[in-house]
């Protein structure tokens, strides 16, 4: 599979290898000659470029047109949950604003864009009676984007859950409940989108949640129930792959957005980089390697004993469902060699001074985004990879010459193009890129003090300015290659 990807690949890249190494055999750089090439590297024709946005982060409008309350209004607005209590009542309000949004993506020159459904729009109450009013927006926003020839990659559930649900995922009828919204929602986009995922970084729904309660509904269960939130997780995703394909025409892509751990090899050797793979599977049990495996890891089950979640018959055949891509969202690395342990690797400890983006959590290692492409792709064979997500957060400050000059944000994606790019040219099938995010948006329990746009949002007045990022990214995108 990969040797034929590579094969066909290795045209399309000489072919623009011809261009963007013309000058490195000719190099004329004397003065009064031609300019020296901008850019080396470069991406196969047909790559997507895109950004990426979630319903809860952006949309506002928490109370328009029937939607439902969510679990993340009630955690929003419970007191010192949320940096200065901050909620997403009104975010962007790209509720009301979405076109203004396409427009900014138009400018850009995207091919793609990542969005999310907010469930509680289309199912007020989580299931039974449909808000047609709920639909009619995505409708809107779809069509939209069409017209404006930019594809939609819609996620279905990007954290936001309808609190009437009761027990929220601790109850194995909202994996149900998802199926059917999914089933619902899908069938009625499903003519115009063809790029559909499940659910985003199963981790943050469900550890931070009911495990560490960082993020809504901000609990601490013990072992057991974690792992039954887990299961309902995975469950949820595998009944909602079923659900879509039933529902939607043949040839619909059907994936999920996963923030995998990644792992990067301390140094490039065959016995580093083969604990690195025992790593990424070993410690991505409870989701990503179940779904790609459709099983759960013998040692996560043994690990887990009389905690290991109860599975009833057919789960793990939806849960194993064959998918079209899959997309990781990826910013920050974590390094791991090999050892003599049992597991037989180590992840390394963090040094003090490793250094951070504006979020302390995020660490920069640009080739994790290179490694999580590799490690993936490596050990599940998957035929199809794309970036959902990558960004980062910066103290960004808006001048009174309506500036932002954002360059630690260039510098970040730049290095982290460039590590993609090393993917891309070794033959992984990575069909696209999603930067997080378009807008400053509303960055759960960071409130809106952290800005991950290449659009400023004055969230007063609601006015978007490109930062220096989105003339770059803009540029990226009409050359198709790192500048
Ligand atoms: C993604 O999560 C989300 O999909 C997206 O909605 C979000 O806006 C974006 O990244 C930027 O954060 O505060 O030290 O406990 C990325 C994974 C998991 C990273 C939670 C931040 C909190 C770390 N995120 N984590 S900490």
């Amino acid at each position: 599979m990969k040797g034929i990807t590579r094969r066909l690949f290795g045209k399309t890249v000489a072919a623009s290898a011809a261009t963007a190494f013309a000058g490195v055999s000719l190099p004329r750089l004397a003065f009064g000659q031609p300019a020296p090439r901008a850019s080396s590297l470069y991406y196969p024709k047909g790559f997507l470029w895109g950004c990426a946005t979630a319903a809860y982060q952006v949309e506002g409008g928490a109370k328009d047109d029937g939607r439902g309350p969510t679990n993340w209004d009630v955690f929003s607005h419970t007191p010192g949950k949320t940096f200065q209590g901050d909620t997403g009542d009104v975010a962007d309000n790209s509720y009301h604003l979405y076109k203004e949004d396409v427009k900014l993506l138009k400018n850009l020159g995207v091919g793609g864009y990542r969005m999310s459904i907010s469930w509680a729009r289309i199912f007020p109450k989580g299931r039974g009676e449909a808000n047609p009013k709920g639909v009619d927006y995505y409708n809107r926003v779809v069509d939209e984007l069409l017209a404006n020839n930019i594809t939609p990659y819609v996620t279905l559930f990007h954290w936001d859950l309808p609190q009437a649900l009761p027990g929220g995922w601790q109850s194995r009828d909202t994996s149900k409940a998802f199926a059917d919204y999914a089933a619902y929602v899908t069938k009625r986009l499903g003519d115009r989108v063809h790029h559909f995922m499940t659910t985003n970084e199963f981790a943050c729904f469900t550890d931070l949640g009911y495990k560490i309660g960082q993020f809504a509904p901000g609990l601490k269960l013990p072992a057991g129930p974690v792992n039954q939130v887990r299961h309902h997780a995975i469950l949820a995703h595998g009944l909602a792959v079923q659900a879509i394909r039933a529902n939607t025409p043949s040839g619909t892509q059907v994936g999920l957005a996963e923030n995998a751990i990644v792992y990067v090899p301390v140094i490039e050797t065959q016995a580093h980089i083969e604990a690195t793979q025992r790593a990424t599977r070993e410690d991505n049990a409870p989701f990503l390697t179940t779904v790609m495996e459709g099983k759960y890891p013998d040692s996560y089950l043994k690990r887990e004993g009389a905690n290991a979640p109860k599975v009833e018959p057919g789960d793990m055949e939806a849960i194993g469902s064959k998918l079209d891509f899959v997309g990781v969202n990826i910013y920050t690395p974590q390094y791991v060699r090999a050892d003599d342990s049992p597991a037989g690797y180590k992840v390394e400890r963090q040094p003090g001074s490793y250094p951070h983006m504006a979020s302390p959590w995020l660490t920069i290692g640009p080739e994790c985004i290179y490694w999580g492409v590799r490690n993936v792709v490596d050990l599940w064979k998957v035929p199809a990879i794309y970036i959902t997500e990558n960004g980062t957060s910066s103290d960004d400050v808006l001048t009174s010459a309506g500036r932002v000059d954002d360059t630690d944000r260039v510098m970040y994606l730049r290095n982290h193009l460039s590590q993609l790019h090393r993917a891309v040219a070794e033959g992984y099938p990575v069909k696209g890129y999603f930067l997080w995010s378009l807008l400053d948006n509303f960055e759960w329990a960071d409130g809106y003090s952290k800005r991950f746009g290449i659009h400023y949002v004055d969230f007063k007045t609601q006015k978007r300015t490109p930062k220096l990022s989105a003339e770059w990214y803009r540029e990226v995108i009409a050359r198709n290659a790192v500048v």
